[in-house]
Formats: structure tokens, sequence, C-alpha cells
């Protein structure tokens, strides 16, 4: 099972310091949230905060692209140090297309689903997937509460990828802490976005949150599995 912070949560004026603690502490990715005000009401982190991180840690940096027609950005992010990229089956006209051009750019391929869209939409792309990202809940802000029917959407596609012989990872991203994670991991998901309901709770240390959170693993899965 996998931590990544979600870095639009960090403190932003202190960049370097969070990013190089939660290294020390053995976070296993970033997830870096990408908006462009139109695809969601929010505004967020762009190409040249990528690049900031890309020279601070070596850990994976995986975009959660929340744009219209992300086509359009895949260089962009490419070369700003992305180690993957996932965007929104609703974003893109081409989905398929917009999948294979992520992998020639030589990058970790993720799509993402918002909470109203079957997963149906995942149907003729699993072949070119890395990684689904299920929003439990809608994409545009942190510090939302967890949409309750993303349980049962997270045994469905589970159920979908084993039945196809496959093993690709569910991430999880929105609200996902104490209240949260034990149910996830029992429907099936093994990646885990740590915002402001884990790794940025406030009152602790980051470390001490990354701590939590594996503990919070351990007990849902048992000692070895983790
Ligand atoms: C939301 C974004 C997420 C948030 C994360 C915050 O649009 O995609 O990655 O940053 O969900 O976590 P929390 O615990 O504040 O909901
Ligand atoms: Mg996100």
């Amino acid at each position: 099972l996998e931590i990544g912070p979600s870095l639009m949560c960090a403190d932003l004026g202190n960049l370097e310091r969070d990013v190089r603690e939660l290294d020390a502490a053995g976070v296993d990715f970033y997830h870096i949230d990408v908006m462009d005000g139109s695809f969601v009401p929010n505004f967020t982190l762009g190409p040249d905060f990528v690049h900031k991180v890309r020279a601070i840690t070596d850990k994976p940096l995986d975009l959660h692209m929340m744009v219209e027609r992300p086509e359009r950005y895949i260089d962009m992010f490419a070369l700003a140090g992305a180690s993957g990229i996932a965007i929104h089956a609703e974003s893109t006209r081409n989905l398929q297309g917009t999948l294979t051009a992520i992998h020639k750019a030589g990058l970790k391929v993720g799509v993402a689903i918002s909470p109203a869209t079957p997963l149906d939409v995942l149907d003729y792309v699993y072949d070119v997937t890395d990684y689904v990202i299920l929003m439990t809940v809608n994409p545009g802000f942190a510090g939302q509460r967890f949409i309750e029917p993303m349980y049962g959407k997270i045994s469905d596609l589970a159920d979908r990828i084993r039945n196809r012989g496959m093993n690709i990872p569910i991430e999880v991203d929105g609200n996902i802490g104490r209240q949260t994670i034990p149910e996830c991991v029992r429907r099936g998901a093994t990646r885990f976005i740590g915002g402001t309901s884990a790794i940025f709770r406030e009152g602790r240390s980051l470390a001490e949150n990354v701590r939590a959170t594996r503990e919070l693993f351990q007990e849902a899965v048992g000692p070895q599995e983790v």
C-alpha cells in the first residue's frame, strides 16, 4: 500500500522543508494537482511548481490533471519533470489517444474519474492504463467529505480489473484518512492520496502523520502484507 501526499495541501511558503520532511518519513510518491479554473472552479499548481519539486526530491511526481483538453499540455509537463500523468476521462475528446501520448512521452499513465462517472469509460483503455484514480470527492478542493457510494465503486472497479486478469492499482483521492482508509483498503484500493485528512492534519508533524497513516494500513491488512 502506498501513500502519496497531495502537495496542494503543503505549506507552499515552506515547500522545500515539507518535501524534505516527507521524503525522510518515507512517502512513496507525490501527488500534484493541476487545475485550470475551467474543468474545476479552482486554480492550483503548474509546470514551474513541478520543476521546483523535481529539483528537491527523487520520488515519483504524479500529476492529477483537472484541466480541459489535457492533451495540449502533456509535453510541457513531461519536460517539467513529471513521472506520471493522470487525466480525467471527462476532460478530453480523445481518451485513448491522450493516454497513448502520455505513454509515448515515457510517463506512467493514469485515468482519473469523478464520482458520478460510470466505470464503463474505462472499458476500452485498460490496456493503456497504468493506474486509475477514483475520486472520492468532487474534484476541485481539499477538505471535502467522502462520498459514501464510492466504496462500492472501488469494489466494482477491483472486480473489473481482476476479471480481466490484470493488475492495475486503484488510487483513491479525497478525504482519505482515519475514517475512510480501512474500508478503502478492504474494497481494494492500494494507493492513497494524503491531504488535509491524513498527511497535512494540523497539530502533528508531517512525519507523525505519515507514521499514523502507515499504522492504519497495517491495521487494515495485517502486518505481513503492507
Ligand atoms: C481535489 C484534489 C485532491 C485534494 C485532496 C485533499 O480536487 O484532487 O488531490 O488535494 O483530496 O485531501 P483532503 O483530505 O483534504 O480531502
Ligand atoms: Mg488530486
